[in-house]
């Protein structure tokens, strides 16, 4: 397995889960801001010129939900992600998928704050990604007022796939204002597979 990688980048969470599991992997260091993203070699495995992008064997896989997905799943047998056909199954691909739209409403939020001015319909529209980011962060809330991480008691990729837009609302935005998300944001980045896939 080979994971293409940034750091600080989304590329951080594969990296992270695959030092969660204590796999092997190659990590091939790609330097954005010579481009490399964007040669010719690095866009016949990832057209979109992205990292992370993901090699096992002959498959290749970008967009970084899908490759935590594949990796959750490819060593299932270290419970990231619940077992196969099970219910909680249904619970973590909602989840999954509730990242992005978390992801989606903050980078709508984010580009219309810094906009210069705003017309009735933009600040209408940055209001409604707020309160849709207000939302979510309830959620994530009630469930980790129920158990340590956001799937159960069990840290899974659920966690890996929310931690950083978490931890960007709050340190960035100032947005978190939950003692719940708070102390779930300072347990979380203590982890050592964090801190080494940061490294
Ligand atoms: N939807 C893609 C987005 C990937 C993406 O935008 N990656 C950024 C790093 S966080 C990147 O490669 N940026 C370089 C560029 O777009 O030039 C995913 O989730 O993997």
């Amino acid at each position: 397995m080979k994971l293409y990688f940034s750091h600080n980048t989304r590329s951080v969470r594969p990296r992270w889960l695959l030092e969660e599991i204590g796999a092997s992997y190659q990590l091939v260091q790609v330097d954005l801001a010579n481009g490399e993203h964007k040669s010719p070699d690095f866009l016949k495995l990832n057209p979109n010129g992205h990292v992370p992008t993901f090699i096992d064997g002959e498959l290749v896989i970008y967009e970084t939900t899908a490759i935590t997905l594949y990796i959750a799943d490819k060593f299932i047998e270290h419970h990231f992600a619940p077992a196969f056909g099970s219910k909680e199954r249904g619970t973590y691909y909602q989840l999954m998928t509730y990242a992005s739209s978390l992801e989606r409403h903050l980078k709508c939020y984010s580009m219309l704050l810094t906009a210069k001015q705003l017309d009735e319909a933009l600040v209408r529209q940055k209001n409604s990604a707020l309160a849709e980011i207000v939302t979510i962060c309830g959620e994530i809330s009630k469930m980790l007022s129920k158990n340590d991480y956001i799937l159960g008691n069990n840290f899974s990729a659920v966690d890996i796939t929310f931690f950083h837009w978490l931890w960007e609302l709050e340190k960035v935005y100032g947005l978190i204002n939950d003692s719940i998300i708070s102390r779930y944001i300072d347990r979380v980045s203590k982890r050592p597979a964090l801190v080494r896939a940061n490294s």
